[in-house]
């Protein structure tokens, strides 16, 4: 019994040790840009603002455990004031997430203490404006512990990231009540990854029959949930929140709600090739921008879903 014991005792402090001795501290710095973007695969411009001049803005990605110091810096050239709110970050809405003045800078500190994929997004006033116009992006926190058989290692990683595109010049008012509402971007362009309704679309997800494609999708919406299907396919696994305790398995259509992340696990067939179109089923959002397209095929890209391949951009 003592013996036991004293292997529990040991046990836990080798597991504490492991956690702490990979927590790292990550620096974190961006810059709140306010630009004409383009907005789909034809060209076609609107005034955005950003994190960084993309929509999404840049991926973040730490470990279970890991200190995210954060600083934004809001150029004296724009005209609105900017702020950072980290879905990943339990702080204070009134000190870390306040509004950053033109030709400021303001840093603050978080410790990402549970695992998922988390949006972060401007919480500036008006909210509705700052988000819909591309304020948001996605930070990934991989669980301490790694993979397990319950969250098994991926081949393929891809972020997906709705969000809306309002009427050039719709106001703050109309956008909180979806008024002038548009299209629906995926990762900042309207049919970004779906060559079969916009043939100027270049870009498609790929993998290799037979792998695990797993999709980080975020819901950057402002006011709708995004009812995420794979068609022709069945999500094998998908974990709210992106934390590996919240396991369902077999789903066809999931509803992520606005500023709501999840993580997808799709295994298409490994003895043929096959198409699957991502979808929001809501048939709103899906025929005016939110379908993907992942194309499963033997020869597929070695780069995409891999590495700094994760949003296509
Ligand atoms: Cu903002």
């Amino acid at each position: 019994m003592r013996k036991y014991k004293l292997t529990m005792a040991i046990s836990f402090f080798l597991s504490t040790l492991a956690l702490t001795a990979v927590a790292e501290t990550i620096n974190v710095r961006m810059e709140a840009i306010e630009s004409d973007l383009v907005i789909d695969n034809n060209g076609n411009k609107q005034a955005m603002w950003t994190f960084g001049g993309t929509v999404p803005g840049p991926l973040v990605r730490v470990k279970q455990g890991d200190t995210i110091e954060f600083t934004l810096s809001n150029s004296a050239d724009n005209e609105e004031s900017h702020s950072m709110d980290f879905h990943a970050a339990v702080v204070d809405v009134l000190d870390e997430f306040s509004a950053v003045q033109p030709g400021e800078t303001k840093s603050f500190t978080f410790q990402a203490d549970h695992p998922g994929v988390f949006i972060y997004h401007c919480g500036a006033d008006s909210m509705a404006e700052h988000i819909s116009r591309g304020m948001y992006g996605v930070i990934i926190v991989d669980p301490a512990e790694g993979y397990t058989e319950e969250f098994p290692q991926p081949d393929r990683e891809y972020v997906l990231v709705q969000g809306d595109l309002f009427a050039p010049g719709t106001s703050a008012a109309d956008r909180t009540m979806g008024n002038n509402w548009q299209n629906a971007l995926i990762n900042g362009k309207v049919f970004h990854y779906d060559p079969v309704h916009d043939t100027n679309a270049s870009l498609t997800l790929e993998a290799e029959p037979g792998e695990r494609v797993r999709i980080y999708f975020v819901n950057a919406m402002i006011n709708e949930a995004a009812a995420f299907h794979p068609i022709a396919g069945i999500w094998e696994r998908v974990w709210d929140n992106g934390n590996p305790k919240n396991v369902l398995y077999g789903m066809q259509t999931v509803e992520v709600g606005p500023a709501h992340g999840m993580i997808f696990d799709l295994l298409p067939p490994a003895d043929r090739p096959t198409n699957n179109a991502l979808v929001d089923h809501r048939m709103k959002h899906a025929l005016n921008g939110a379908i993907t397209v992942l194309m499963t095929y033997e020869g597929a890209s070695s780069t995409k879903g891999k590495t700094d391949q994760l949003i296509l951009r």
